[in-house]
């Protein structure tokens, strides 16, 4: 409960910020960026998303903070390419509750239409537990998403429930290698196969395919050889502030 207060306040406040984590071709460039909400608690210092996100789920302000974030991505995302700096794609993070909410179409057209941003350069991260829900009514939400332009990953592909019934079905247009199967690609020969067969299936079902939890130079030669061509993680870059990133791109160019 206090900490609800307190979340309530940072809405009210400011309190919450993005950082960014680059996603990068083969080469190391520059083709993205995801966006992580952070909040400066007055007295905790800067908290960890996996510290209130749950929370803000439980008390219902996840709608709030979800729309907060879409917001400010989109405004970072044009404010980047208003000063020369094209990025291909920005992502954010959903929740399941958020993609669930009958007003979560309306928000994300919002957003796009307020910051003028082009919608097929926005992806939204969706976690598998959104699907097992309702499958229908998935398929549906997903169709007017898709509809606005928008794309579409699955986050942390294959912790989840994963259905191939799903690949199947839903409008998707990329999968997001979870880095606890990238972690240990070198030393456990299951770890690589299931990360083989992903980039395969993704390969094959035309979906664009991006690894996370990427650390080192080896794990990024493996995945090359796999046929992943996108990457992020520790190894290019941990997330930075707005600043630092402009920055960035700014040293990319
Ligand atoms: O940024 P970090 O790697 O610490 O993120 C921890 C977890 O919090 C990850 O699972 C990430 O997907 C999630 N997360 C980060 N930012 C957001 C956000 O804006 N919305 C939601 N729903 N989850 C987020
Ligand atoms: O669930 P999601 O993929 O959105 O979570 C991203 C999380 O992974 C963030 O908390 C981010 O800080 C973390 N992360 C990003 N790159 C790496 C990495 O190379 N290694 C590890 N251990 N964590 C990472
Ligand atoms: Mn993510
Ligand atoms: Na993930």
């Amino acid at each position: 409960v206090e900490i609800e207060q307190s979340l309530r306040v940072a809405l009210d406040t400011n309190q919450l910020f993005l950082v960014y984590q680059p996603q990068v071709d083969n080469q190391g460039n520059c083709l993205g960026a995801e966006a992580l909400v952070r909040w400066t608690h007055p007295d905790k210092g800067v908290l960890s998303p996996i510290e209130f996100i749950s929370i803000a789920e439980e008390c219902g302000l996840i709608i709030e903070l979800g729309t907060w974030v879409i917001d400010a991505a989109c405004a970072q995302f044009k404010t980047w390419s208003d000063n020369g700096n094209h990025l291909k794609k920005i992502s954010v993070n959903v929740s399941p509750k958020q993609f669930r909410d009958i007003n979560f179409v309306n928000i994300v057209r919002d957003a796009i239409k307020k910051h003028q941003i082009n919608p097929k350069r926005l992806i939204l991260e969706i976690t598998e537990g959104i699907v097992i829900k309702d499958i229908s009514d998935t398929i549906d939400k997903m169709t007017v998403l898709k509809s606005l332009g928008v794309r579409l990953s699955i986050d942390d592909f294959g912790t989840g429930y994963s259905s191939l019934r799903y690949l199947k079905e839903l409008p998707l247009d990329q999968l997001k290698i979870d880095q606890s199967f990238v972690r240990d690609i070198i030393n456990q020969p299951k770890d690589a196969m299931i990360v083989t067969t992903i980039i395969s299936i993704a390969n094959n079902l035309e979906l664009n395919v991006i690894a996370e939890g990427v650390e080192n130079k080896e794990q990024v030669t493996m995945l090359i050889d796999k046929g992943c061509m996108q990457f992020q993680g520790y190894y290019f870059s941990k997330p930075k502030t707005a600043a630092d990133f402009t920055q960035y791109l700014e040293e990319q160019a």
